[in-house]
């Protein structure tokens, strides 16, 4: 009897997991309902339409088929009464608003209801989405699969936001049009809506305009320096060849343009001004202030100085033509403009410029750039159009009617809500896909930042600050790809996926709707349909975070695991060795007293997932041992730091270092009594790209009180030269045989960055970590 009941409780659950995960539809619906039963799809089912509107029916319907693999025949009055059926049904019901739609699946009958086009098309997203992840497979379905099981359930579905979208720079690097349909496609299964197409920018100018080829001649074009950090990427030399980029043609942009349409999606192109302009320049220096001559640069450039004249009424006269060409291609409503991150140095000392603040009466150069977008805004709107900029443009008026993208956090947002204008929100803090998503050491090189998928997730485009009336100027947000570390498509999907899946959710599904945990299961079965339709996608989520807290009083070290995702088994090993299926399970946090090397992965059905988190602790003599510093540290780390059993990584910032800025260390370790000294080890990291340098000497002495010391050896180390990798140096002194109860570290700071150095003559940093005795 026992046994049985233990039995049927087991099925119970496993019943009822199996049941949730019939449903995973992301972004989640408004409303759903599940139900008991499958619709059971195959050759015999037949459609039926029961409306007029054949268009979008048949193109829904076709879309079905195509991705199904199986042809629908169309349903006739005598129709068999063992058929099942598709039935698509108009509706006029006003909830469903532009792209809502209902769907009911019963073993007898799918119900699709749709007012509007958008509604058709994201019936079918959601209908392939309660089948296997398979059905997104590019492969042609395998003969056998002629038939696919829906589980039954009834959906009322409307998007939360209008504006739901995704912003891809192709000025850092260029992407081939092909690309840009894997990305339409990418953002249609998400029910996104919006694509932000980062057309031009100082790198490179990829969209051709007919009036002006050079644009595209000169303007595309850059030396190759791809084997440089973006960063430090050497100018163009004099003869030498731009090989590495590319454009768009029109024809190749009316395509995409279609193609966009068709998946529901608006192209909102931008073309940058007054600066982001260096490639345009390159190829029309005369709308510059100072006439060039300029060359696209291969890499990182700033402060951004480059920018359009505008002082120059033949400046206008350009970008009008430029944006009339654009808006002839590009059918929808925004343009966007730019206006981001201009130095305006160069329109301080044109005197064209000059002439033109003292002619329109405008305040300084801020006001001036409030006059080039209110200008261009002008012929925007005569042409039935609204202009989109970044929030710089606030600064010295926004224009009437512009709308404001707010990347630099919510304020700009906020503030233009509050004059009554529309915005669409896009902080970094949450938005930017070229961070992080996962710790910096177990990740490909990102631009900094970090943006885990649960912190996209957590998004609340809607600031508490607004009151209900400013708040409707929000039209949604969007999340973007910036691409200085991003060279290949391959890695603009692994950046944006599954962060996309999040964002999605953000914007299409209510607010009270979204729970992380809920999120975090159906996410799996969203790898998997990015698995299926080759996809490249990051399993960051996965990467098992391991984390080591010293505890002072019993001297031992309490270690922790966690990862985003709240479903996997986490397992580990203590000696180094890679985690298998069979490594002891992470259960609760558990303390250790020797050194080991921990590596801790997730496991998601028996597979490893995710990357493998790993921490080294060092037991050695001096661990946890009180240190008096004669100088203090300026930040990072904590006052533990030095003797925590831990070592810190190539990141700075990564909680295990002491940054000194321009002090010297000098540490006094108390190891509690006296004791025999044969090795000390002190670590520390230079990054002269963050103007960190190694200490140019360390001391070492022993004493057995704390004022008198005997020196127990020192090392010199030079300062570093130009174009040094960032690295950690273990200053190792050995053979010691001393015995003493105090120990004296000092290293000197180089003090100041050295003459080579951007920071020549400035306060240099030291960065020092755990000091370990043997
Ligand atoms: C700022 S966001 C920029 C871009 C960079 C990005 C990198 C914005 C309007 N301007 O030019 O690519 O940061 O995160």
């Amino acid at each position: 009897m026992l046994i049985l009941t233990v039995f049927v409780w087991s099925q119970g659950m496993s019943a009822q997991t199996a049941e949730a995960s019939r449903y995973n539809i992301i972004p989640k619906p408004a409303r759903i309902e599940t139900a008991k039963g499958t619709f059971i799809f195959s050759p015999k089912t037949v459609a039926r339409y029961l409306i007029a509107d054949e268009k979008n029916v048949q193109s829904a319907l076709t879309l079905l088929e195509e991705i199904t693999g199986i042809p629908m025949k169309l349903a006739s009055k005598e129709q068999s009464p063992d058929a099942n059926t598709i039935s698509f049904a108009p509706t006029t019901d006003e909830r469903l608003g532009d792209e809502g739609y209902m769907l009911e699946v019963t073993p007898e009958e799918i119900t699709i209801q749709a007012g509007k086009p958008a509604g058709w098309f994201y019936a079918v997203q959601t209908l392939l989405q309660l089948l296997p992840a398979e059905v997104y497979s590019k492969k042609e379905k395998s003969p056998w699969r002629n038939h696919w099981e829906f589980p039954c359930v009834s959906i009322v579905d409307t998007p939360r936001f209008r504006w739901r979208g995704m912003h891809l720079d192709v000025s850092r690097h260029f992407f081939p049009v092909n690309d840009i349909y894997t990305y339409l496609d990418m953002l249609a299964m998400h029910k996104l809506n919006v694509f932000h197409w980062h057309l031009t920018d100082d790198q490179g100018w990829r969209i051709e305009i007919k009036k002006y080829p050079r644009l595209t001649e000169i303007g595309a074009w850059r030396v190759d320096r791809e084997n440089q950090h973006w960063n430090s990427r050497e100018p163009q030399r004099a003869g030498e060849k731009a090989t590495y980029g590319g454009y768009y043609t029109q024809e190749e942009i009316k395509r995409v343009v279609k193609y966009a349409a068709d998946h529901n999606i608006t192209i909102v192109p931008e073309i940058e001004m007054p600066a982001h302009t260096t490639a345009a320049l390159a190829a029309y220096p005369q709308f510059s202030c100072t006439g060039g001559p300029f060359t696209v640069p291969p890499g990182g450039v700033w402060p951004i100085t480059d920018i359009y004249c505008a002082g120059n009424d033949s400046t206008f006269y350009f970008l009008q033509d430029v944006l009339a060409e654009v808006m002839e291609l590009f059918p929808g409503q925004f343009i966007h403009v730019g206006g981001d991150e201009a130095d305006k140095k160069e329109w301080k000392a044109c005197p064209k410029c000059r002439a033109r603040i003292k002619q329109e009466g405008l305040k300084d150069e801020t006001e001036l750039q409030s006059y080039f977008i209110k200008r261009i805004e002008r012929f925007i709107t005569s042409h039935g159009r609204r202009l989109i900029g970044w929030d710089e443009i606030l600064e010295g008026g926004l224009a009437p009617e512009a709308t404001v993208m707010s990347w630099r956090g919510e304020a700009g947002g906020i503030a233009a809500a509050r004059q009554n204008h529309d915005v669409v929100m896009t902080p970094g803090s949450h938005c930017y896909f070229d961070y992080y998503q996962g710790l910096p050491d177990m990740e490909p090189l990102a631009i900094g930042g970090y943006t885990p998928l649960s912190k996209v997730y957590s998004y609340e485009p809607v600031p508490e600050s607004l009151s209900a009336e400013e708040a409707r100027h929000v039209l949604g947000a969007q999340a973007n790809l910036w691409t200085e570390y991003n060279p290949v498509f391959e890695h603009a999907q692994y950046m944006t996926l599954p962060r996309m899946a999040a964002m999605a959710e953000v914007l299409w599904s209510p607010k009270e709707r979204r729970v992380w945990d809920d999120f975090s299961r159906r996410v799996e079965l969203q790898l998997m349909r990015y698995e299926e339709a080759g996809y490249n996608y990051s399993k960051s989520a996965y990467s098992v975070s391991v984390t080591v807290m010293p505890d002072t009083i019993s001297k031992r070290v309490t270690v922790s695991m966690g990862t985003e995702m709240t479903t996997p088994v986490i397992r580990y090993t203590l000696d180094g060795t890679e985690p298998k299926n069979s490594s002891q399970r992470y259960e609760q946090p558990f303390t250790i007293d020797k050194t080991c090397v921990i590596r801790a992965g997730a496991f998601v059905e028996r597979n490893l997932r995710g990357n493998i988190g790993e921490r080294k602790v060092l037991f050695h003599k001096a661990i946890l041992a009180d240190v008096k510093l004669t100088y203090p540290f300026e930040r990072y780390g904590t006052n533990r730091t030095l003797t925590d059993g831990l070592r810190g990584t190539l990141s700075f910032n990564d909680g295990n270092w002491q940054g000194y800025h321009q002090n010297d260390v000098e540490a006094v370790i108390d190891l509690g009594k006296s004791t025999t000294i044969s090795s000390i080890t002190t670590t520390f990291l230079q990054n002269t790209a963050s103007w960190i340098f190694f200490p140019v000497s360390v001391e070492y002495s022993v004493g057995n009180d704390i004022s008198t010391f005997v020196a127990a050896g020192s090392q010199d180390i030079p300062v570093a030269g130009k174009d040094e990798a960032t690295s950690i140096k273990e200053i190792q002194q050995d053979t010691i045989n001393m015995t003493g109860r105090f120990l004296r570290i000092r290293a000197k700071n180089v003090g100041v960055c050295p003459e080579w150095h951007p920071g020549r003559g400035e306060k240099a940093w030291l960065f020092i970590d755990e000091i370990v005795v043997e």
